[in-house]
């Protein structure tokens, strides 16, 4: 008899995987023919069938996949999958908040199809000299991005700012499995132990903490309580783009394509100084609004340009 299971955990060769029915933890192999030609043929969050013997003899599909392309491989190097929740976990304070990482991450959750949060953490450290939130928050929401506002060291912080505070976040991770993605530091594992009240212990999260650049960084393994899974990511550095086609990056940006479609010349490169741009022409450059959208604008040129620097031939 076959039993359906959820791969947890993943090495080589073995995987620690969980029961769909009994909720418990065995430790399996996996048929030859999973694992042939791709190391990554099951990923953490796979659910696979599993045989009295411990085998896992099938690996169902999946609703999607979180990947990067190895481009001078040809190979597509899946990492995790069937997530249905991206937590970007951001600092207000040290390490500073990176406007430019939170759009990079946005970037992957369009293109992994999975829906991005945003956490603003360290908010008992909030100075508003040094960041303005109000606008953080409203470049988010203009993208229909829900924002919480969280301190993972105090939980009884209320938000001051915005609407939506930890309890918020708890409720919407229930019943959901989500991928935490942050600078190292943000406060990641403490925000995991935090919205688990405390079933999480920050030591288990510590474990997965080894990739050092983003070519050796691996998502570490699904940790659960109850209601939720949650899979923490170990300190990312950087997040380059260079493996994206630059047709695709405008359909991760649906704000710039839609102000993209009134450029005069519809092989506008809407760099400033471009005559008929309609980003740099037409908007009034005082206007509140218009600063939010050249703020991503800004991210845009910036990707945009990072994935010029590899040749397209090299990604066919
Ligand atoms: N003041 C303050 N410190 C925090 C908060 N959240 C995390 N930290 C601290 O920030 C450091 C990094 O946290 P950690 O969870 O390891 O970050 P990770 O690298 O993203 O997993 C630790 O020293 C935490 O105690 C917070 O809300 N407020
Ligand atoms: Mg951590
Ligand atoms: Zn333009």
């Amino acid at each position: 008899m076959l039993r359906k299971a959820r791969v947890h955990k993943s090495g080589k060769r073995e995987f620690e995987c969980k029961f769909e029915d009994t909720h418990e933890t065995v430790m399996a192999t996996a048929l030859g023919n999973l694992l042939k030609g791709d190391e990554n043929s099951i990923v953490v969050g796979d659910y696979v069938m599993i045989d009295e013997k411990n085998t896992i003899v099938e690996s169902l599909p999946r609703t999607n996949e979180m990947y990067r392309l190895i481009i001078r491989e040809n190979k597509k190097k899946v990492t995790a999958s069937n997530c249905d929740l991206l937590v970007i976990v951001s600092s207000v304070s040290r390490p500073e908040y990176k406007r430019g990482i939170v759009d990079r991450f946005l970037v992957r959750a369009h293109q992994w199809g999975i829906r991005p949060l945003m956490v603003f953490n360290k908010m008992d450290e909030y100075n508003g000299d040094d960041l303005d939130i109000q606008f953080e928050f409203d470049r988010m929401d203009n993208l229909g991005i829900e924002c919480f506002e969280v301190s993972a060291a105090h939980e009884d912080y209320k938000p001051r700012f915005l609407k939506l505070g930890i309890e918020d976040l708890k409720n919407r991770l229930q019943h959901k499995t989500s991928i935490f993605l942050g600078q190292s530091g943000v406060g990641k594992s403490k925000l995991i132990s935090a919205v688990s009240d405390g079933k999480i212990k920050l030591l288990s999260l510590e474990v997965g903490r080894v990739g050092k650049g983003r070519h050796t960084t691996t998502w570490s393994e699904i940790v659960d309580c109850d209601t939720m899974a949650l899979i923490d990511s170990p300190g990312i550095r950087s997040f380059g783009v260079e493996d994206l086609l630059e047709e695709d990056l405008i359909t991760y940006f649906p704000d710039i394509e839609e102000g993209a479609v009134q450029c005069k010349f519809s092989n506008c490169s809407h760099e400033e100084g471009t005559a008929g741009c309609f980003f740099w022409t037409k908007l009034d450059q005082n206007d509140y609004r218009t600063q939010l959208i050249m703020s991503r604008l800004e991210s845009y040129l910036r990707m945009r340009e990072e994935i010029s620097e590899t040749p397209s031939y090299l990604k066919k």
